[in-house]
């Protein structure tokens, strides 16, 4: 039986808290689909319940902390170090159209530094989790980046522009540029479940635009506890302000970017 420290244990538990009423949510769309009134609505109200059930779990547990919510915003904590990141649906239009691939997704940053994280894929029970210094996990198993050398033998898994979404032409020269590299291009529609899969070793690398911190923050740590890189599309560490994100293993990773970049031009 694994180890865990107290605050992954009460992280997790606040994740699979707000599962179950988000389990029990999304078995009611397949209903909704049809309805004249559609699922948006109901799907927001899912996101808010989630939300609120995460928070107040978090507080409970850690009173002081403040929080960065998708739904509710920046909420400070008498303790200005630390603050939770949290998305309590990521893959929302997964979710609103029957798609099982949506997870929530929590992070805790210490002085600008995410030092924890949990993703939680309830209709799967995966619970990806690490903490700095600790390793990354996917249950009880230890997870690793993928070890591919070349990008013509790896899998890569993107977001894509979609409407209302500002970068349709640059994505187009960059997907134009991987297509013609890679062994395969997959578009899962969750930027914390790319990021979790690239920390298990599933997909050997992870590139998006347009991004918001709490879609990626509970992913960095996952992905670097699990001895890989995650760094903006210039290789640096401005992620979570440019909403450029680049995921991959140490083989990999330079390729990807200058792959990128010169697709970009
Ligand atoms: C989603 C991201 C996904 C991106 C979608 C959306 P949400 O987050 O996880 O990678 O491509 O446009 O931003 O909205 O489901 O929390």
């Amino acid at each position: 039986m694994m180890v865990r420290s107290a605050l992954l244990n009460v992280t997790m538990a606040a994740a699979r808290k707000a599962a179950r009423s988000l389990v029990r949510d999304y078995g009611e769309l397949e209903q909704l689909q049809v309805s004249m009134k559609g699922p948006a609505d109901f799907v927001s109200s899912a996101d808010i319940k989630a939300e609120k059930t995460l928070r107040q779990e978090l507080k409970k547990a850690r009173p002081h902390y403040g929080f960065l919510l998708e739904e509710g915003g920046e909420i400070a904590g008498d303790d200005k170090s630390h603050r939770w990141i949290i998305d309590p649906i990521d893959g929302t239009t997964n979710f609103l159209h029957g798609i099982p691939n949506f997870c929530i997704s929590i992070a805790l940053e210490r002085d600008g530094e995410i030092i924890a994280g949990v993703i939680y894929q309830p209709l799967g029970d995966e619970m990806f989790h690490a903490e700095r210094g600790a390793g990354a996990f996917l249950n009880e198993r230890r997870l690793r980046v993928s070890a591919r050398r070349k990008l013509e033998e790896s899998v890569l898994t993107t977001g894509i522009p979609f409407l209302g979404r500002p970068g349709h032409e640059v994505f187009l020269k960059e997907l134009g540029a991987v297509m013609k590299t890679v062994a395969g291009v997959r578009r899962f529609g969750s930027a914390a479940l790319d990021l979790a899969y690239v920390a298990a070793g599933r997909c050997d690398g992870y590139w998006e635009a347009g991004i918001k911190p709490w879609d990626i923050a509970a992913g960095i740590i996952l992905v670097r506890e699990a001895g890989g890189y995650v760094t903006d599309y210039d290789g640096g560490t401005r992620m979570m302000e440019t909403g450029e994100v680049v995921a991959s293993n140490d083989h990999l990773h330079q390729p990807m970017l200058k792959l990128l970049k010169t697709a970009r031009g």
